[in-house]
């Protein structure tokens, strides 16, 4: 064959030999796929409760701009940072400067106004301290510990390296809860690794040269970790770690090999999780809504964030969807122990549809000596903070397990809709 009639033939088969996945964006392409998440998050309700911060990041890095809503959630954190700055968490007072900082956006100066770095470099020597006196045991976890470090290199705050290279190894147990790993805390420990690292290449970080190599390290295990999670289906972990999970693989893609991990797949088992209704809580909606569109934490405080990737992927606020309850309720009954050493049960009838807290207030109708228990509202809805007088504790690393038929459940207390016969426990564990 002469050269000329093989230079077509050449390029067809270098053609088809580019891997499909690298022409393909991983992201949704259908709005109305996304639609179940705007109106969970956008719901004027919500935008008060202790998620506003992650809704307010979420919403800023795909590109929805509503000025009213917006304007409400400003004014929310606004107030919770001038009137109760000393009791939130580290991780929640990241999470408000990643919001108010994302795109560049006026109100980005409330952080300063505010002292907002200062304050949170101060939580997290709060944290780094309680692991020295408490047996490694940080005042939260490692996963609001992860979110701190990413929002101090994010916006320029002051972390030593060493102390991110001490604390991150990743076969550290505050990774695990039990002898699991958790995806969640994993993938937010690359997105702050990963944040280091930049920092360190561009040498606005100063480091020895060996604090690099290891955080490359880390990175590399702890991808490896996420990846081990991946689920048949293409979930990683559970559906609510793997918007996480697939921002941590955005952003780690050096760290893996192309045919480890199926992106499409994955978003394609996302947006089954999401048309069964299961981000029904806003943070879990906020949470998992960046990835989708192909954003990472890391992209807050890029110029150019803040537009939806695809560019003409333009969404708009959908009207919120009004739920009338069922009229007429028919009841069922569950059985509901309560195990600490002993095991404590009794039979507890709830109408058709109830989740477990309503099964707890129930028995606790029933005996109020056995069954008391108190909570408080977290980002992800109620949680138990004690039953008998009982209470969790971080630094023990205690708490109330939630299961059903001996198996530890992936909701909480306010989202779980019980089943007629089921076995609820709240068991006295450690993780
Ligand atoms: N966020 C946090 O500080 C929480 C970090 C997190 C890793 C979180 C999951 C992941 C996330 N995306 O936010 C986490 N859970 C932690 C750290 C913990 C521990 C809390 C104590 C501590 N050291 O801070 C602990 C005790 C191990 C824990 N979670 C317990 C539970 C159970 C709560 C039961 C109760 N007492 O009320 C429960 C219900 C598991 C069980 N079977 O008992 C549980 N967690 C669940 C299910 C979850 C998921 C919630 C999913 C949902 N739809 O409600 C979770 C997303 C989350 C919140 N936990 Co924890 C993990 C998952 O399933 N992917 C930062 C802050 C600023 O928001």
């Amino acid at each position: 064959m002469r050269q000329s009639h093989q230079l077509p033939l050449v390029g067809l088969l270098l053609f088809s030999l580019i891997p499909s996945q690298l022409c393909e964006i991983c992201e949704v392409s259908e709005k109305n796929d996304i639609t179940p998440l705007l109106n969970t998050m956008i719901h004027s309700k919500y935008t008060r409760g202790p998620s506003t911060a992650n809704v307010l990041l979420s919403l800023k890095l795909v590109g929805i701009q509503n000025q009213s809503l917006r304007q409400e959630m400003i004014k929310q954190i606004k107030y919770n940072v001038k009137m109760r700055v000393s009791d939130l968490s580290s991780g929640e007072l990241a999470l408000i400067i990643l919001g108010l900082g994302a795109c560049r956006s006026p109100e980005e100066t409330l952080i300063y106004d505010y002292h907002l770095i200062d304050q949170l470099e101060n939580k997290f020597q709060a944290e780094i301290k309680n692991m020295e006196t408490h047996n490694d045991n940080p005042l939260t976890n490692y996963y609001q510990l992860s979110l701190d470090v990413l929002a101090l290199c994010l916006f320029d705050g002051n972390y030593s390296t060493a102390e991110v290279v001490k604390r991150f190894n990743p076969e550290n147990k505050n990774y695990y809860f039990g002898s699991q790993f958790s995806v969640d805390t994993g993938a937010m420990a690359v997105l702050a690794l990963t944040c280091v690292k930049r920092s360190l290449i561009n040498g606005q970080v100063k480091a020895d040269g060996g604090d690099l190599m290891k955080i490359s390290n880390y990175t590399k295990s702890l991808v490896d970790k996420i990846l081990s999670k991946k689920k048949r289906n293409g979930l990683i972990g559970n559906t609510f770690s793997t918007g996480d999970a697939m921002q941590a693989l955005f952003v780690s893609s050096d760290y893996y090999n192309e045919n480890e991990w199926n992106c499409q797949e994955t978003l394609k088992a996302v947006l089954m999780k999401i048309s069964q209704g299961a981000f029904s809580i806003p943070t879990a909606a906020a949470q998992v809504l960046p990835a989708l569109l192909g954003k990472t934490y890391l992209d807050v405080n890029r110029d150019s964030s803040c537009v939806s990737g695809s560019g003409n992927f333009n969404i708009s606020i959908p009207e919120p969807v009004t739920v009338t309850p069922p009229e007429s309720q028919s009841n069922i009954s569950v059985n509901y122990s309560v195990r600490i050493n002993e095991t404590y049960s009794a039979n507890v009838t709830v109408p058709e549809g109830s989740v477990f807290l309503t099964v707890m207030e129930k028995a606790q109708e029933i005996n109020q000596t056995i069954f008391c228990f108190t909570m408080e509202e977290r980002p992800w809805g109620p949680y138990i903070t004690s039953v008998q007088g009982l209470w969790a504790s971080n630094d023990d690393r205690t708490y109330w397990e939630l299961l059903s038929g001996g198996k530890p459940l992936s909701q909480g207390v306010g989202s779980y809709v019980v089943h007629n016969g089921e076995n609820l426990e709240v068991r006295w564990s450690t993780y």
